[in-house]
């Protein structure tokens, strides 16, 4: 995940890393609202980024405002808005408060947050790799060879784990196969976090060695592709995660080398993002002064790009 961000004014701005000379987290004081690459902060590709803008005091935050990208919208969907009076709080478990959870806003659309006059000095933008959604949906599924009408390759991406192989959700090759494979065709370059696979709930051992690759190579199918892990097994009916760090690539494919084998898949999940993903994060700010009590508006526009 990526996380750009440009803002005006108030605070003092860093992010978890940062991407090229251009792209400092200073660029966010320029004062400068263009929401173009070069004028924008942007963090390195990495697990969990983070921007944070840190106060010239503890405020008691009422609410923060949030525009979105025109293009691919979805892409803010789960970043969490945290506000904290700690540096040691960007992971999941820290003594931050969660202000918000954004579930979602339309394209080129503002939606409001509702802080409830939460304290800290610190508000930080945190997209934890969990919420990069499951992009299996939007490609196209193809396998080595289909045993029926009733195991095609798209039901390991229908959206339902259902591990009975018999309610026609899994797929499954020809019997007796060698080297039979599933794959999945992504509508573009993704950075793919992690793969869960879920098995079926009978023959499960059927899955044991079986490859998760990928990459941008139609070699050989597929399967030629970088390997994100070797599936050692999966309990009967379960579901497991395989990390993959971000490896980027247009397929994704499962593929189990050996002779006499057979491929089902009950639900294949794929983590992750595409390339180009922006965000504009408009904020504004009412803070309360906690010293002086005096009410203290400040107005900020925040642009935030996101890049996965
Ligand atoms: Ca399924």
């Amino acid at each position: 995940n990526v996380l750009l961000l440009f803002y005006i004014k108030l605070g003092t701005a860093s992010q978890s890393s940062t991407y090229d000379s251009v792209t400092t987290a200073s660029k966010a004081n320029d004062g400068r609202r263009v929401s173009t690459y070069a004028d924008c902060t942007h963090t390195a590709m990495q697990t969990n980024p983070w921007w944070r803008l840190l106060l010239p005091g503890i405020y008691r935050i009422t609410a923060v405002n949030v525009t979105n990208r025109v293009e691919v919208p979805e892409r803010i969907n789960n970043a969490e808005i945290r506000i904290g009076n700690s540096a040691e709080n960007n992971e999941p478990s820290s003594v931050f408060q969660e202000c918000a959870v954004i579930p979602s806003i339309p394209a080129g659309q503002t939606s409001t947050f509702q802080c409830g006059g939460m304290e800290g000095r610190f508000v930080n933008v945190y997209l934890p790799a969990a919420s990069l959604p499951n992009v299996a949906p939007s490609g196209t599924a193809s396998q080595s060879t289909t045993l029926s009408d009733s195991a095609r390759a798209w039901n390991a991406i229908d959206g339902k784990s259902d591990p009975v192989y018999y309610h026609g959700s899994c797929t499954h090759t020809a019997h007796d196969q060698s080297d039979p494979w599933w794959r999945l065709l992504l509508p573009g370059i993704y950075r793919i976090t992690a793969v869960s696979v879920t098995n079926r709930d009978e023959l499960a051992e059927r899955i044991n060695n079986a490859e998760i690759r990928i990459g941008n190579s139609a070699e050989n199918n597929g399967n030629n592709n970088p390997r994100c892990a070797v599936i050692p097994s999966i309990p009967a009916a379960q579901t497991a995660t395989f990390q993959c760090g971000g490896m980027e690539g247009r397929f994704v494919n499962v593929y189990l080398p050996g002779a006499a084998k057979v491929l089902t898949l009950c639900e294949v999940e794929v983590y992750g993002g595409s390339f180009g993903l922006t965000l504009n994060l408009n904020s504004t700010w009412a803070v309360t002064d906690d010293v002086s009590l005096a009410q203290v508006k400040y107005r900020q526009l925040l642009i935030l790009y996101t890049l996965y």
